[in-house]
């Protein structure tokens, strides 16, 4: 019997109610793996831990996520911690450099034809969009040295060229994993990497941009580099979203949180945007990571019901397969979630929460995809 240490983190608002979701869907996942055990301990973070020990972590939660195989997080913050010291985000901040979780996976996908309703953008532009946002995560100005006084705030927004090089290795094996499973017609010879920055501005930036092209020419022969000032990305992605398709986009850590949640405006709601923080490079064996929604603690809509689990369901088969190398799981896992998206009229169950159009519980969603998995692994 294999025994796998999860630590799940729920965080405030409507983490709690679309990790719950998960959890069901790692039942399932469990049940049908009698060789493997998930050990789980849940413990708190964020605004919940505030209020319970005073800080937004404690020592003890951070010892658990380093002894843990992996973390679970759902997501943190509120109105009702508005003004707290230190703040309930930084508990989150303090796990991903603990862990050195540097490189942050965020996928944006239209998963399937039926979903581009939800997107703004015209359906022809935006069918098909797939691409994903390597954000650097645990450097940059989060990181850098902080002054705040009543009248002035400063964070210094700081990269060293180790920072960008193990990004950039990261950043081609996504972009080689995305080329080798996109259609032949819709991609060139090689693999490309799309990087972001502000090198015409921030000294940061010039660094980002010399030691990408370096450590391309040097290291990573096999894949594209094109370089694209981050302004202009931004409007690029939202114009013409299929420009960056079957590529990484290789940003530091405040541009990919920008240009990951324009992901969500591309796609149309957070609910559905899934990520992975890891410690090491994806397709070279396990490695330790964070998995959380892109999306925040949404106080707007918690305590209803009305939130979408599928970013956290996500989040877990991305789970399943960079730190537990469960590729089968976590592709019946996503296979699940499509088919309860999915139109009637396409073979699928059209389960939507409200941010999707539809009428569904966060819960029914979550109670459909469990069901689904079960015939799914079954087979
Ligand atoms: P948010 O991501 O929480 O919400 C933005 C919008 O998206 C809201 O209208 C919300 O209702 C909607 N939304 C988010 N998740 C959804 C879901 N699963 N289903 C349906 N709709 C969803 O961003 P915000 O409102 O700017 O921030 C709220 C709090 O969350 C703040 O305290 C912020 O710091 C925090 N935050 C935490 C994380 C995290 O835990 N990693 C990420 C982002 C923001
Ligand atoms: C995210 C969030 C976090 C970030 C906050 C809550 C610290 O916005 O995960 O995108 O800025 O990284
Ligand atoms: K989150
Ligand atoms: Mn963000």
């Amino acid at each position: 019997m294999k025994t796998l240490k999860i630590l799940i983190l729920p965080g405030d608002h409507v983490g709690p109610e679309i990790m719950a979701e998960a959890l069901k869907v790692l039942d399932v996942v469990e049940a049908s793996r009698p060789d493997i055990k998930f050990q789980r301990d849940t413990d708190t973070v964020g605004g919940c831990s505030i209020d319970k020990h005073g800080k937004p972590i404690t020592e003890a939660v951070l010892e658990k996520a380093v002894a843990s195989d992996a973390v679970l997080f759902g997501s943190i913050g509120g109105p009702e911690w508005a003004g707290a010291d230190p703040t309930p985000e930084s508990g989150l901040l303090q796990l991903r450099h603990r862990l050195d979780a540097f490189a942050n996976l965020r996928p944006c996908e239209i998963l399937i034809p039926s979903l581009v309703d939800a997107s703004p953008i015209k359906p022809e532009l935006v069918a098909g969009t797939k691409f994903i946002v390597v954000r650097e995560n645990c450097g940059g100005a989060y990181f850098g040295e902080k002054h705040e006084e009543t009248d002035k705030g400063s964070d210094l927004w700081i990269y060293e060229r180790r920072e960008v090089d193990r990004l950039a290795r990261v950043s081609a094996a996504v972009a080689r994993i995305l080329h080798a499973s996109a259609p032949k017609g819709e991609v060139g010879s090689k693999p490309v990497v799309w990087s972001a920055d502000k090198a015409n501005v921030l000294a940061s930036g010039r660094l980002w941009r010399r030691a990408t092209t370096d450590i391309f020419e040097r290291e990573i022969p096999d894949v594209e580099l094109r370089h694209q000032l981050a302004d202009s990305m931004a409007m690029l992605m939202v114009k013409e979203p299929k420009r960056f398709n079957h590529s990484a986009v290789h940003t530091d850590n405040t541009f990919g949180d920008v240009l990951s949640d324009i992901s969500g405006g591309i796609i149309g709601t957070l609910g559905l945007l899934p990520s992975a923080s890891l410690a090491g490079v994806p397709g070279e064996g396990s490695c330790k990571g964070i998995y959380e929604p892109v999306h925040g603690s949404a106080p707007d809509i918690s305590g209803k019901g009305l939130a979408n689990p599928v970013a956290e369901i996500l989040s877990l088969a991305m789970m399943l397969r960079y730190s537990f190398t469960l590729e089968k799981e976590a592709a019946a896992v996503e296979q699940a979630v499509v088919k309860v998206l999915d139109t009637k009229e396409n073979g699928g169950l059209e389960i939507r929460t409200g941010d999707l159009g539809g009428k569904a519980k966060c819960s029914e969603v979550g109670d459909a995809v469990c069901e689904v998995l079960r015939g799914l692994l079954k087979a």
